[in-house]
């Protein structure tokens, strides 16, 4: 039953938005369905999977969209944290007067994986070596690769708006590969807690061999001071993962969209045991933390549900500052994924 319904589910996602999960030949479309964060169970119960059976009908899934249509959005409302809730639709349209990087494939050997690993890097339209840069590490949802963000013909334009507009400093995007497993031939992504382990493991991989990559072979700031880290869905829970591991070595983060997992929980999925306790997710007394840290998700999100919400709520309750804000009527999607690089990406050198 199980597995039926994460079949099924995986397809769901696929007709959802499959947005930071890209299609690699190695990888399938994929993806997860409504959940329900629930602490107290440690099994799927029957009434959790006819919840998400039931959100996973043709008629409670969205229809499938090759070209993301962001909501027309000339002056959209702004939060007392100042985020903007959508992405203003200009900024998501190519102008005059700005100018757009491209992505190129790279190849890093991963000391961590004992191999060689693939990344993708959007260089400013105007690089240099004259300048230093700040890096951004975007990282995709489940079953995505580094080619998920570059496919998202938009990111290109939505950051050369922002440059063009002053709203962000120039910076070096890096898009990993997440699912750090030293054989991807014999391990694959999927819903088990064996193969949480490759996704968590991403963290050490990005901290000990593509930021050193990266800071060897471009012109960068580079430490913290010059280090940003943000990802949609499962992207979104490893970029709480890995700044609570790794806490003095970003500048800022934003988890759009995070998908369940960091902590124990349940969904139609799986159960996932919990990257972190609840009570480990904090920052010790005196560790360099995020100057920013931003969770943010669409207010009807039918994958990851309440997730975000509850991280948000967990780090209230832990005591670690952040930004919340919900995206009105976003799904998990492009929407709620442009809304939050929108805001995040002006943090950028600031
Ligand atoms: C899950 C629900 C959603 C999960 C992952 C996701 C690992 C990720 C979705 C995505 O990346 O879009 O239970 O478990």
């Amino acid at each position: 039953m199980r597995r039926i319904l994460a079949i099924c589910a995986i397809a769901a996602l696929a007709a959802v938005a499959c947005i930071g999960c890209g299609s690699s030949d190695k990888s399938n479309d994929g993806g997860a369905a409504k959940v329900t964060p629930n602490e107290e169970q440690t099994t799927p119960t029957e009434e959790v999977k006819q919840v998400n059976e039931a959100a996973l009908s043709p008629s409670a899934t969205p229809a499938p969209t090759d070209t993301p249509t962001p909501a027309p959005t000339a002056t959209p409302p702004v939060d007392e944290n100042g985020m903007t809730l959508l992405c203003p639709s200009q900024y998501l349209k190519k102008r005059d007067g700005a100018a757009y990087g491209k992505f190129t494939h790279i190849t890093y050997y991963s000391d961590y994986c004992k191999r060689d690993r693939g990344a993708t890097v959007l260089l400013p339209a105007g690089y240099t070596e004259e300048k230093k840069y700040s890096v951004v590490y975007l990282l995709h949802g489940i079953f995505g690769d580094e080619n998920s963000f570059a496919g998202d013909a938009n990111l290109p334009v939505l950051i050369g708006n922002l440059v063009a507009d002053g709203l962000s400093e120039e910076f070096i995007l890096v898009c990993p590969a997440m699912f750090a497993a030293s054989d991807d031939t014999a391990q694959a992504p999927g819903f088990s807690a064996e193969q949480m382990i490759p996704y968590d493991n991403f963290a050490h991989d990005l901290t000990q061999c593509l930021i050193p990559y990266i800071e060897e072979n471009y012109s960068v700031i580079g430490g913290r001071e010059g280090t940003y880290i943000a990802g949609f869905s499962m992207g979104g829970r490893e970029t709480l993962y890995t700044i609570i591991t790794y806490p003095d070595r970003f500048r800022a983060a934003c988890a759009i969209a995070p998908a369940p997992g960091l902590v124990p929980g349940v969904d139609m999925f799986m159960t996932h045991e919990g990257s972190y306790k609840e009570e480990e997710v904090k920052f010790a007394d005196g560790v360099t933390i995020p100057d920013k840290i931003i969770i943010c998700c669409g207010t009807k999100d039918s994958v990851v549900g309440q997730f975000p919400k509850s991280y948000h709520n967990l780090f209230v309750k832990n005591g670690i500052d952040h930004i919340w804000y919900e995206v009105p009527n976003a799904d998990h999607d492009m929407n709620a994924q442009y809304s939050g690089l929108y805001n995040f990406l002006q943090f950028i050198g600031k």
